[in-house]
């Protein structure tokens, strides 16, 4: 094989991940944000430097630790044995499992040898799972082998039988027709050669607006420095207890400033294996959590809980939340329910994060969504030709900046019109900017629902339900909600001649089409027709305000 047909280095930015100029990374670097740190690397310093401090714990069923030494120790012998099995350099492995220890094991056993996770949420199902394998040519998938009473195994199964790259899948727990995770792992041999920090180091799930999610590819340099970022503003250090409410796969708890932020602080993660009150107070109080991250819908029932609460909460200092709007009423309530600070984040997996300072005064914590974490983090705020609006209106928000992707992974045509010619990323958030530089999320120009913090791509609901034989046309909207902040409405026009339907059936038909149950539709309504734009295109914005009679 001649060198230009050889296969493209999969780590190596610039060819399946689109990456910075090179004058930027110059620039990020002798700013000393870009610092050559790995995460393999970082995890095995933080071993050397305090082998006996817990990095993390799992305390269910039975409570199990780490100390930063077994992590390390577990990291490369887990490494040592998916080498064993093939796995190197650049493969993708589709990783999904809820906050268990496992997960952060094998993480950073593929961070050792350069492998690529691809962090699915354990609420995907078929449709994404085949996708995630199938797009990034994943050569192992790695799940539970029951959570939330599903069945992975079954799940994988049907994965493997359509994914030919497909070659393992690892079960966490009683592995049925495949291999058991706590079978892989051995004596570790030579050092292997280790990715570089400007290399990507995984892919991240985009919330996404289209008809299949995109993949965000994060480097080392990049991701830790937004660690490194988020743990100075939040005041992570290594007496930090953060507790890991939120599913450890999503951005937000990963490293706003997250279980990785706390890691590569040398503090102590905890897995909460579910964010609700009663879950996660007894393990406040029981392992002195001091720091957590919640979505506002969790933030509104542990406000409401806080003051009934039986158990201790007063080892916690700090809450952060984000993911979704946070309304300015409960803002205000949080503080004194939970008896701690409250700082607002607002982030997206392609970059950019936003929070609120522990300096600021109140009314700018309960008002605002923060500030971006660097100087270095560029912010326009457009009108829909593309132009700055005056300071203080609101407009869409572009950003670029050190930890801002260039471009999705393998995803040419759509980046053409999700990045500006010069690099900005169109967040698609309408946002204003307040005098003293925080931003304030007005609402949004994409079209994407945000239930609660989980993101749900309209089009990619309304192609699955367009599969029906009965429906000729559908359009779904978001209608506001007083607990998720917003849910999903789906309009229906049925074919003519089609026997009647219930909405219960639209309901059921894009649940067994396998995908995650928050993208199934709240709600259904059939219609006669979908209203029309001047140039016949369906008319969301017609839609949204009917919506707005629910
Ligand atoms: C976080 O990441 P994603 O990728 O799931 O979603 C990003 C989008 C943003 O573009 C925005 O539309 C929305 O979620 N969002 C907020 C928000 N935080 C995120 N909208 C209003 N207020 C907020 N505070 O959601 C994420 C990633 C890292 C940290 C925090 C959240």
């Amino acid at each position: 094989m001649t060198a230009d047909l050889a296969p493209a280095d999969p780590l190596a930015p610039g060819v399946d991940s689109p990456t910075w100029p090179a004058e930027f990374a110059a620039r990020y670097r002798a700013a000393g944000h870009w610092r050559g740190e790995t995460f393999g690397g970082f995890l095995r310093e933080r071993a050397a430097e305090r082998p006996d401090r817990i990095a993390l714990v799992d305390p269910a069923p039975v409570r199990r630790t780490w100390t930063y030494r077994e992590l390390d120790e577990r990291a490369d012998r887990l490494a040592a044995g998916f080498t064993a099995r093939g796995i190197g350099r650049g493969d993708r492995v589709v990783l999904q499992l809820p906050n268990v220890g496992e997960f952060v094991e094998v993480v950073f056993a593929l961070f050792r040898i350069g492998a690529l996770p691809v962090y699915a949420l354990p609420a995907h199902r078929e449709t994404e799972i085949s996708h995630f394998c199938s797009f990034t040519g994943a050569v192992a998938y790695v799940v539970p082998d029951l959570h939330a009473g599903f069945d992975h195994r079954v799940l994988a199964s049907r994965v493997k039988e359509r994914t030919p790259s497909l070659r393992h899948v690892f079960v966490v727990g009683d592995p049925g027709e495949h291999t058991a995770l706590s079978d892989v792992p051995c004596e570790p041999v030579a050092r292997r050669e280790e990715p570089e920090p400007h290399e990507v180091a995984f892919l991240q799930l985009s919330g996404g607006t289209t008809g299949v999610p995109k993949l965000i590819p994060r480097t080392h340099d990049d991701y830790i420095y937004s660690l490194r970022g988020s743990n100075e503003i939040c005041g992570v250090d290594a007496d930090t207890r953060f507790l890991v409410a939120l599913p450890a796969a999503h951005n937000f708890p990963m490293s706003s400033p997250g279980w990785l932020g706390v890691l590569h602080a040398g503090g102590t993660a905890v897995l909460c294996p579910r964010p609700d009150p009663a879950t996660a107070f007894p393990l406040v109080e029981r392992e002195r959590i001091t720091m957590t991250g919640l979505v506002p819908p969790l933030a509104l029932v542990w406000t409401e809980a806080g003051p009934q609460a039986e158990q201790d909460l007063s080892s916690l200092e700090l809450v952060l939340v984000g993911g979704a709007k946070y309304s300015v009423e409960a803002a205000r309530r949080l503080e004194p329910a939970l008896g701690c600070r409250l700082m607002q984040v607002f982030g997206m997996a392609e970059g950019l994060v936003n929070y609120t300072r522990l300096d600021d005064d109140h009314e700018t914590v309960v008002t605002t969504q923060g500030r971006p974490i660097s100087e270095d983090d560029e912010i326009r705020i457009v009108d829909d030709a593309g132009l700055d609006v005056p300071e203080g209106e609101f407009g869409q928000l572009l950003t670029r900046g050190p930890y801002t992707i260039r471009g999705y992974w393998r995803a040419p045509a759509h980046n053409a019109t999700a990045f500006t010619e010069d690099g900005f990323y169109r967040t698609g958030d309408i946002v204003r900017r307040t005098a003293t530089g925080h931003l304030v999320v007005e609402g949004r120009a994409k079209d994407q629902i945000n239930r609660g913090g989980e993101k749900v791509a309209p089009e990619e609901i309304e192609n699955i339900i367009l599969a029906h034989p009965a429906v000729h046309d559908v359009s779904v909207v978001a209608v506001a909600d007083d607990y998720l902040g917003e849910r999903s409405l789906a309009y229906v026009v049925l074919r003519e001649g089609a026997g009647p339907l219930k909405p219960v059936a639209v309901k059921r038909f894009v649940r067994e089409r396998g995908v995650a149950a928050y993208k199934v539709p709240d709600l259904v309504e059939f219609v006669d027709a979908l209203p029309q734009t001047g140039i016949g295109k369906v008319s969301k914005k017609q839609l949204r305000s009917a919506a707005e009679q629910h």
